[in-house]
């Protein structure tokens, strides 16, 4: 995947500021210091385009991407944090919800999760909540550095049959060694339909 532009377009907390919806959007969801925006920066190449930190619940807006003047990533605030009040967490969680149930340029969502843990309620909650919205969900999980390779299919595993999905539906992921990168892009665009920029490698990014 070839990056020729990737650059901040602006943040929003309301639709009155979301950006015009011109381009296929997918948004980056996961709770609180998974790893969202550290793996769009994988995808992307940049190091520092988008703000992480190993603080939970630094990514407080919707913040908005454009990616080779073809499509829109959308970083989230992580849900689940717990030391934000409980208003703060209210508010966010309306934020995220009016954006993925109104955004008509919404292609899917990368819901994020750690290759570490185990999903349980939750999880489900969201993906059927994605699934009766009609919101087309890419898995990823991440941090699969910290894991031999036999691990991470032994985990892979366990996540699958708690979320009762086959197991090629998650995509092991690591922004440290950018580890599964190629094949999320693939799913990323398919889900776009958006094939003009796959060919040709990306050693000159
Ligand atoms: N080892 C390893 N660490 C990672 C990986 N991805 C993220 N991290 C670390 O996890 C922490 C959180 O990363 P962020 O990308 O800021 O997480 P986030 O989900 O955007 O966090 P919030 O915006 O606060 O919700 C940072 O310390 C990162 O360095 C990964 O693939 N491997
Ligand atoms: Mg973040």
């Amino acid at each position: 995947m070839i990056i020729k532009s990737a650059k901040f377009i602006s943040s929003a907390t309301k639709p009155g500021n979301y950006p015009p919806p011109e381009l296929p959007e997918i948004a980056f969801a996961g709770r609180s210091n998974v790893g969202k925006s550290s793996l769009i920066n994988s995808l992307l190449k940049r190091k520092k385009l988008v703000k992480t930190s190993s603080t939970p619940g630094r990514t407080q807006l919707l913040n908005f991407f454009e990616v080779n003047e073809s499509l829109v990533f959308v970083d989230l605030p992580g849900y689940g944090y717990a030391k934000v009040s409980k208003e703060m967490r209210k508010k966010w969680g309306q934020m995220i919800e009016t954006f993925i149930t109104t955004r008509k340029t919404l292609h899917g969502v990368v819901l994020i999760l750690d290759l570490r843990r185990i999903p349980g309620g939750q999880e489900r909650e969201n993906l059927a909540w994605f699934d009766m919205n009609n919101i087309p969900v890419i898995l990823a999980a991440t941090k699969a550095d910290k894991f031999s390779r036999q691990r991470q299919l032994v985990q892979q595993k366990e996540m699958a049959k708690a979320l009762g999905i086959p197991l090629d539906l998650i995509h092991v992921f690591s922004a440290k060694t950018g580890q599964g990168r190629d094949e999320l892009w693939e799913s990323i665009l398919d889900l776009c339909e958006i094939d003009d920029f796959k060919q040709g490698d990306d050693d000159n990014v």
